[in-house]
């Protein structure tokens, strides 16, 4: 499987109760090098804009108070065939149903307090990493 890059946040709960440390482990621990990190609060319109696909669900409004409830941690991550591990390593979207080992399991609280988001696909990792992250910010990268 080829070398590729995929985007995460560490959500404001995981944040909240100083996670992010433990995620990163998790993260490295299954092959994935942080290649980009920083931190953000994000805005209403930011968030609204990140989760656009899901504006029409009932728990849209939710989840934007959610993630502007507090700062999260945005990373590149890289990795062999790393959007898919990031997902493994990730867990169930509900945090109740994720399995043991899993970031989502050990830091997780339900489906919406989840400790992380990952990219599902290597196009949409594209469109997250430059949502979160400019030329200038990317250009360092090797
Ligand atoms: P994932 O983050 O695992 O890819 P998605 O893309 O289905 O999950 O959902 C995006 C985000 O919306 C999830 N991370 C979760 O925080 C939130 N979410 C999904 N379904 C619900 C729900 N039924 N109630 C509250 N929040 C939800």
């Amino acid at each position: 499987m080829a070398i590729e890059r995929t985007f995460s946040i560490i959500k404001p709960d995981a944040v909240r109760k100083s996670a992010v440390g433990g995620v990163v482990a998790l993260l490295e621990k299954a092959g994935l090098r942080v290649v980009a990190m920083k931190t953000v609060w994000m805005t209403k319109a930011q968030a609204e804009g990140f989760y656009a696909v899901h504006r029409e669900r009932g728990f849209f409004g939710d989840l934007v108070k959610f993630m502007t409830s507090g700062p999260c941690v945005v990373q590149v991550l890289e990795g062999e065939g790393a959007v898919l591990k990031n997902r493994e390593v990730m867990g169930a979207t509900d945090s109740k149903k994720a399995a043991a080992g899993t970031i989502r399991a050990a830091f997780g609280t339900d489906i919406e307090q989840n400790a992380v988001h990952g990219s599902d696909s290597a196009d949409n990792a594209k469109i997250e990493i430059n949502f979160f992250f400019s030329g200038a910010e990317l250009a360092a990268l090797s």
